[in-house]
């Protein structure tokens, strides 16, 4: 193939967000808008990092990504690339992306130096929703802030861009290696399947043994929900053809460009067939709901946790996971290095930190600051209260990991009941016990979508200001209800990295109240339109008498002091907001 130099001229608004570029496809689409991007990238890595390196270049299989997967490797092999390995029909979660960055060894011995991640997540996809784009480094985690400044910076001076337009497209739904000659010698493309990867580090994590005889129970039911994203495409292999479960315990397992037309975000509003089935949404379908019920994201690094008419918060996940770990899963047998959560994710992980004696760290929303402490050995468990949630295996969250870390709790505290005539630990029962042991943090988010980005702007700024009078926040907080507790201390979070020094500003305006109550309010990161507000709310209840309560009627006098504290409707003018979790 041949070279060719085009150029071209920076396009506004290419900031990377918490994970990557995100916009609607119809502004992909746009002349050299990837293109720029992807060039961007190139730059920000520096020639020495791109010439002779393997790069991953796949995602969740969303709409465009068949066109985009075909432009950067033209792309690659111009920029001098040696090889591009590609996950077939595009198809690769983003945790499989990263084990397949760390673990995968080529046929020659080559390893891959980074990847392309086409993905846009939970949010929608098809030809009038979203895609997405970001690039992970050779430690398989996200791209650093150091770097996606960079690509920014890049975004706004690029001229040219090289790629080789003469290259054939390579077919994407065949197996093997295709070989080109350029300029600079060999270029290939490796299409392959990376489930056989993914597979092979999840049986070094967990007993699989005991996984399959708590699914061949009878006492045990299960249901997985793909909602229509990536996951499917490891679900089968791992659940049914490695853990015995039915076919049936599978729904939207066939990964499709437009996730059937829904967002592939696990949550109660959105997964809507699976909390159906578990006996949680408003029509219930009738049968006995299975023990345990879990669904993905589209590109599979999220997981929703539920029991048998139950929802467990993600906060509480990942501190019942770090409990639980040393016993249950043979990975952590050794002991764990230590704990992290984003900082609007509930103290319950706190909780557990402190009592087993564990290192600790809060870092900002996105899972690109936990790498950091993974590398340096400072951290095994981590999780986001955005039902993300991991450990060091890999340095992205991921959802498939979370289920068989559950599946390994459940099957450890079963030990002695499978067979007998005992009843079975449910997940509720797991949930009560750890609240029993730790205490409960109550905890809800709501989500305000699409709001006009320059009124959420003016409400972040009206939270800041009040924040420079601490008795004036107590007056208004006393005004609305009398029965809670003092505001003892608010700010802007910001993260120095315990690692590298580097700092991260404006992570967050939080309100933190004496009885260890908290109130954020966060701009999110990864919307394509407009601005979404986020609100989180936590309480903190000790007392084991009144840890069964209903979290939104606990919640409801922190609810509306945030409401009125943050003037939400007077600047958004939502009386409600679009998402509750
Ligand atoms: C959201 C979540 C954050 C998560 C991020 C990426 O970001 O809040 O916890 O890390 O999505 O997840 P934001 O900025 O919109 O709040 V994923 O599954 O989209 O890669
Ligand atoms: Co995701």
């Amino acid at each position: 193939f041949k070279v060719t130099v085009v150029s071209t001229s920076p396009i506004d608004g290419q900031k990377p967000g918490t994970s990557g570029l995100r916009k609607k496809v119809k502004v992909f689409k746009q002349p050299n808008y990837l293109e720029n991007f992807v060039q961007a990238t190139f730059n920000a890595l520096t020639p020495q990092k791109v010439k002779g390196a393997t790069l991953v270049v796949s995602g969740d299989g969303r709409y465009y990504s068949k066109d985009a997967v075909q432009i950067i490797i033209k792309m690659a092999a111009a920029n001098g690339v040696r090889r591009v390995w590609v996950g077939k029909n595009t198809l690769m979660s983003t945790p499989a992306v990263s084990a397949v960055i760390r673990e995968r060894s080529g046929a020659d011995g080559s390893k891959a130096t980074g990847a392309f991640i086409l993905t846009a997540s939970h949010n929608p996809g098809g030809p009038t929703e979203d895609f997405g784009i970001k690039y992970n480094m050779e430690n398989g985690g996200p791209a650093p802030e150091s770097i996606t400044d960079k690509i920014y910076e890049n975004t706004k001076t690029i001229k040219e861009y090289p790629i080789a337009e003469d290259l054939p497209n390579v077919d994407i739904s065949a197996i093997g290696v295709t070989s080109f000659e350029g300029p600079e010698g060999k270029f290939d493309v490796e299409v392959f399947d990376s489930a056989d990867d993914y597979v092979k580090l999840m049986k070094s994590i967990f007993d699989f043994e005991s996984i399959r005889k708590l699914l061949s129970s009878p006492k045990f039911t299960f249901c997985y929900d793909a909602l229509h994203g990536v996951a499917g495409a490891y679900a089968h292999r791992i659940f049914v053809e490695e853990l015995g479960a039915q076919e049936s315990a599978l729904l939207n397992c066939v990964p499709k460009e437009d996730f059937g037309g829904g967002h592939p975000d696990p949550n109660l509003t959105y997964a809507k067939e699976l909390v159906a089935r578990m006996g949680l949404g408003k029509s219930d379908t009738g049968g006995e709901p299975p023990e345990f019920g879990a669904a993905a994201d589209g590109d599979a690094d999220r997981n929703m946790i539920l029991g048998k008419r139950f929802f467990v918060t993600p906060s509480d996940s990942v501190a019942i996971i770090a409990a639980n770990a040393i016993e249950a899963i043979p990975y952590f047998s050794s002991g764990l290095k230590g704990v992290a959560r984003s900082m609007p994710t509930s103290a319950a992980l706190d909780v557990v930190a402190k009592s087993l004696n564990l290192k600790f760290f809060e870092v900002p929303t996105g899972w690109k600051f936990f790498g950091n402490l993974m590398d340096a050995g400072m951290c095994s468990v981590c999780g986001e209260e955005s039902f993300g949630t991991g450990s060091d295996h890999i340095r992205e969250k991921d959802g498939i990991w979370a289920v068989l870390a559950w599946m390994s709790i459940l099957a450890h505290k079963n030990k002695d009941s499978i067979d007998g005539d005992t009843k079975l630990v449910t997940v509720e029962d797991i949930v009560r016990q750890h609240w029993a042991t730790y205490g409960r943090h109550y905890y809800t988010r709501y989500d305000y979508e699409n709001v006009d980005a320059g009124k959420a702007k003016e409400l972040m700024e009206h939270l800041v200001k009040l924040q420079s009078s601490i008795p004036e926040v107590n007056k208004i907080v006393k005004g609305i209800r009398s029965d809670v507790a003092n505001v003892s201390s608010a700010d802007e979070f910001e993260y120095k990295d315990p690692v590298d020094g580097s700092i991260s500003k404006h992570q967050g305006i939080r309100y933190l109240f004496e009885d260890g109550s908290r109130l954020v309010f966060r701009l999110s990161g990864t919307g394509s339109e407009g601005a979404t507000i986020r609100l989180y709310i936590e309480q903190y209840e000790k007392d084991a008498s009144k840890i069964g309560r209903e979290s939104q009627e606990a919640l409801s006098p922190l609810v509306d002091i945030a409401l009125k504290l943050s003037k939400m409707e007077e600047f958004t003018g939502r009386s409600a907001p679009t998402v509750i979790t």
